[in-house]
């Protein structure tokens, strides 16, 4: 039978393997998965195209983690100082010591890595010398950075096991064993087609979170983020929802980037040696240096962590001295004045490429803006709110961590990269208390996911899944959206003006207006307080009840009413977590203005959180955290 709008085909697919996501973390887990486990059928489904799906879509023009010389240790500590002492030693280790091998698949494949001179033909695996931008970061020509990677997962899984244009909307755990996954359903965004899956195990690596909070880019701007539109917090809602145990959702990153292009900024740092100035010209960080002190020790961090480099910024906005720019012409000329003409053009392109690479759209905006970068300086912000694990940011789901870094019992109570929930595994911006991955860290998890899958796969070969819930009526609920839609139509001469039906573009406006008023946005310069969160605590709540009446009046906006649903359940985390957390542990990334300081003594912990999948209930508590690896805070090695 084929499927009607409204009256979805259902298609059963039973596999052992099930990968929810295509990015960097899914193509490692079908690559390693597959290694352990040649004959299990593992299924990956993606709500977009494999090759261009996910964070890395556009490309990249730096793989941002990437070891060679420098010890696991080292990177713990900086991804320690960085998130301010609240991270999880054995998996950032883990990540560590695991990481380089990734990329040394990813050059295998393809991607060209930018090497120093003289080892220009030699490979990384066998000690030729990349060009480091920073410490941690290598350069590439990235702009097929994702589609080499997903070839190679497409390889290792087959075609037909892959299925795109996907949407999961939702987890099912198993009638028979609680607190055990034992499926997803999904709706395809062009067919009328509803798809379940029964597996053993599955791993859920959807993204982070984008549009919770009203983007700088309103109005004609509007679609224009930094981090993908299409990773809508379907990981964390999901988790959430089948009742896994979140870490961090408190945390978030607001990067700073190129102003209304969203142009990522570490190349312009790290490899160009650019500064960032205020409107009079004065560097911020050093001249606001003694401001940072008030967050000791780790403002003697190796590096300042990106937080207080924000913290900086901000005060200088926040008295009039902007605006912020990024003094390109000053660090070309620095450049240039040991380069021949023809290696002058060449850094000129390379300013280009860094964009046109991963962000294209800051391309546009130099090119319509008429700005040469080395001619004008460009503007720098700080953006809206995201929420991710992977990169600057530790906000995600609580896994067990591997058995042997002599790590505390609650970090390793089952298989690696699992979360609470039996049998559901996870990696990339799906781990929390554990940033800094970023693309070749979160293929590297996903593979490390991928090979203790194969295990529990293994151990309970026996298991055969069974649904819980009536898969009629949830397809019943999916389709809600398209009913409201069918049956109020007709009521009206303006087809999205109804009193019956919300567009999911209207509800998520309401979302995003609600984050950014009351739960720290732009408009009050990252600012909140005990009041502020309980009365946008109240609006979120109205608007999940009125998230029932979203209308879809075809596949793409029923993709988009659950995107909204699932931006809910992340946004209500991160609030909850916030209003737990009674202290400014991320300044420059949000203030409690009520709890304006640091509080070593009573916040460096972890907080969690859980669903009670009975009652829904939703309780936050702290967890201790240790350090596994020594932490020094001397300010003295450099990046
Ligand atoms: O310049 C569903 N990142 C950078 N990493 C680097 O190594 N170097 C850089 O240069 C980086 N920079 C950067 C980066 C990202 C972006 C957007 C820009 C610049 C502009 C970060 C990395 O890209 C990031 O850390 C990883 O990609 C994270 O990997 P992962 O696997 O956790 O997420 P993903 O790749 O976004 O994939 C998510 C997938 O899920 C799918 N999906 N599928 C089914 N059902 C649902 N409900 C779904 N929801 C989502 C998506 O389609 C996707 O396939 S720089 O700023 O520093
Ligand atoms: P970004 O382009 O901001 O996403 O950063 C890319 C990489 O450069 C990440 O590893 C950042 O931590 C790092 N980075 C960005 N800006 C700075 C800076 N001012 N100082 C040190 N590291 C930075």
């Amino acid at each position: 039978m084929s499927g009607t709008f409204g009256n979805p085909e259902i298609v059963d697919v039973t596999t052992d393997i099930l990968i929810i996501g295509g990015g960097m973390a899914a193509c490692g887990c079908a690559y390693e998965a597959r290694r352990w486990a040649p004959d299990a059928k593992i299924t990956l489904v993606d709500k977009a195209a494999l090759d261009r799906s996910g964070a890395v879509a556009m490309g990249l023009s730096a793989i941002n983690t990437y070891l060679g010389e420098q010890k696991p240790e080292d990177y713990v500590r900086m991804v320690s100082a960085d998130l301010m002492g609240i991270t999880r030693d054995d998996l950032v280790y883990d990540v560590g010591r695991h990481v380089d091998d990734s990329v040394h698949l990813f050059e295998e494949w393809g991607l060209p890595i930018w090497k120093d001179k003289g080892s220009e033909d030699v490979l990384l695996k066998d000690g030729g010398k990349p060009v480091r931008s920073g410490r941690w970061q290598i350069m590439i020509n990235g702009e097929g950075y994702k589609t080499i990677v997903a070839e190679a997962a497409k390889k290792a899984l087959g075609i037909e096991n892959i299925i795109e244009r996907c949407f999961i909307v939702k987890l099912l755990l198993d009638e028979k064993e609680p607190n055990r996954i034992a499926g997803a359903v999904g709706l395809s965004v062009r067919e009328h087609k509803l798809y379940v899956f029964k597996a053993n195990t599955v791993l859920l690596v959807a993204g982070g979170a984008v549009n919770c909070f009203r983007p700088r880019s309103t109005g004609e701007g509007n679609g224009r983020t930094w981090y993908p539109v299409w990773n809508a917090g379907s990981t964390y809602a999901m988790a959430a929802e089948v009742g896994a145990e979140l870490t961090m959702m408190e945390n978030r990153f607001v990067p700073a980037r190129f102003k209304d292009g969203y142009g990522p900024v570490g190349a312009w740092f790290l490899l160009f040696k650019s500064q960032a100035l205020n409107g009079f010209g004065e560097n911020y960080v050093t001249k606001n240096a003694h401001m940072l002190a008030d967050f000791a020790p780790y403002d003697k961090a190796a590096v300042v962590p990106t937080c207080l480099r924000n913290h900086a910024m901000l005060h200088e906005m926040k008295e009039g001295r902007g605006p912020i720019m990024m003094d390109t012409p000053t660090a070309m000329k620095k450049l240039a004045e040991t380069m021949t003409p023809k290696e002058i053009k060449h850094l000129e392109a390379e300013a280009w490429e860094d964009f046109l690479d991963m962000c294209i759209g800051q391309a546009g905006v130099w090119a319509g803006m008429n700005i040469r970068p080395e001619v004008t300086a460009s503007e720098l912000m700080p953006t809206e709110p995201y929420l991710l694990g992977s990169h600057s940011g530790c906000c995600g789901i609580w896994v067990s961590g591997p058995e042997d870094l002599n790590s505390p019992a609650n970090w390793k109570w089952g298989y690696n990269r699992m979360t609470t929930v039996k049998g559901l595994f996870t990696a990339g911006d799906g781990v929390g208390a554990s940033g800094h991955k970023f693309s070749s860290g979160s293929h590297a998890e996903g593979r490390i996911a991928g090979k203790n899958m194969v295990r529990f796969l293994r151990d309970n070969k026996g298991f055969a899944p069974a649904l819980k819930g009536d898969i009629k009526a949830i397809a019943e609920e999916i389709y809600t959206p398209v009913r409201n839609y069918m049956e109020h139509k007709d009521k009206t001469t303006a087809e999205d003006v109804n009193p019956n039906y919300i567009l999911p573009r209207m509800l998520q406006m309401r979302l995003q207006k609600l984050m950014d008023e009351y739960v720290a946005g732009v408009s009050t310069y990252y600012n909140t307080n005990a009041k502020l969160l309980a009365q946008g605590l109240h609006l979120l709540t109205m608007l999940k009840e009125d998230s029932k009446l979203m209308r879809a009046k075809d596949l793409h906006e029923l993709m988009r009413a659950w995107e909204n649903y699932h931006r809910i359940i992340t946004a209500e985390a991160h609030l909850r977590h916030i209003q737990f957390r009674e202290e400014t542990r991320y300044p420059g990334f949000f203030y409690r203005a009520d709890f304006p300081k640091l509080d070593e003594a009573n916040w460096k912990c972890f907080v969690n959180s859980k669903i009670d999948v009975a009652t829904g209930e939703w309780t936050c508590f702290k967890v201790p955290h240790k350090d596994l690896v020594e932490k020094h805070y001397s300010g003295q090695a450099k990046h």
